[in-house]
């Protein structure tokens, strides 16, 4: 039984896609893919399924009837592994800013006793290559900024490139997971630290996406500014593990 599943979340990523499918099939280890597509309108879903002819039992879609959000298009995925029973679940975007070849080292370090792995780009230093400096600034410094408001012992606090063990995901309420953008992301390290789970970083580079278009929106950031403080603020009046 395969133990590793990717979660790779899609809105119009048809110049990304089948690039990603066949990289993470070439890796040395049996990693399976489950698509959540948006019903993204340039035909991602269309390419999937012709490739699951190709990779069948390995490759997997879910198909969600609108752009619902990265967070609440994980948190489906999330409830589709369990119930699949991996053993190690990953998030990773569609664009080639993550390396695919970096999930070995990810499973890695799952595999030798980290709950969750975050791929980080401030571990040692910055990271990323070709994003202009004002995104990288403001990157870098929000991690700054969760960290000083949240108290996370986290660099990188709103990467998207995660290991997961599947006890973790299945500790976390995830019903109750309410962010969708880079929020979503620190919600869920900061969710699971408070749950006492252990949590390693793993450095890796990061490279801004040279095919398709980003998704990233004014509201994200606000979101994510506002989301810190409301985090910190319930977390005071929650316990950990909590009941639904
Ligand atoms: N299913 C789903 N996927 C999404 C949604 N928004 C973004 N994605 C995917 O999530 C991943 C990350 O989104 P990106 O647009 O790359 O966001 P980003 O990395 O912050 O920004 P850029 O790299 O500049 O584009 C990609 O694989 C997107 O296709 C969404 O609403 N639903
Ligand atoms: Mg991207």
């Amino acid at each position: 039984m395969p133990d590793s599943i990717v979660i790779i979340p899609t809105y119009n990523e048809k110049e990304n896609i089948e690039r990603m499918v066949r990289k993470v099939f070439s890796l040395p280890h049996d990693f399976h893919i489950l698509i959540i597509d948006d019903g993204s309108p340039d035909g991602t879903a269309a390419i999937v399924k012709s490739l699951q002819i190709e990779f069948p039992e390995r490759l997997f879609i879910e198909e969600r009837k609108g752009k619902l959000g990265l967070g609440t298009a994980y948190i489906h995925g999330f409830k589709w592994s369990i119930q699949h029973k991996y053993d190690f679940i990953f998030e990773m975007d569609a664009d080639f800013s993550h390396n695919p070849s970096d999930l070995l080292k990810l499973r890695q370090a799952c595999a030798e006793g980290a709950d969750m792995a975050i791929g980080s780009r401030y571990v040692k230093g910055v990271n990323v290559v070709n994003w202009p400096m004002s995104r990288v600034l403001m990157s870098y410094y929000a991690s700054v900024y969760v960290r000083f408001i949240t108290g996370i012992d986290v660099h990188d606090a709103t990467a998207g490139f995660v290991c997961y063990k599947r006890r973790v995901l299945e500790t976390i309420r995830l019903n109750k997971i309410k962010f969708v953008g880079y929020a979503f992301q620190i919600e869920m390290k900061y969710t699971t630290i408070k749950h006492g789970f252990k949590v390693v970083e793993i450095p890796i580079i990061f490279t801004d996406r040279t095919e398709g278009t980003s998704k990233m929106s004014t509201g994200i950031f606000r979101e994510a500014f506002f989301g810190v403080i409301q985090m910190k603020i319930n977390s005071i009046f929650r316990k950990y593990p909590e009941g639904d």
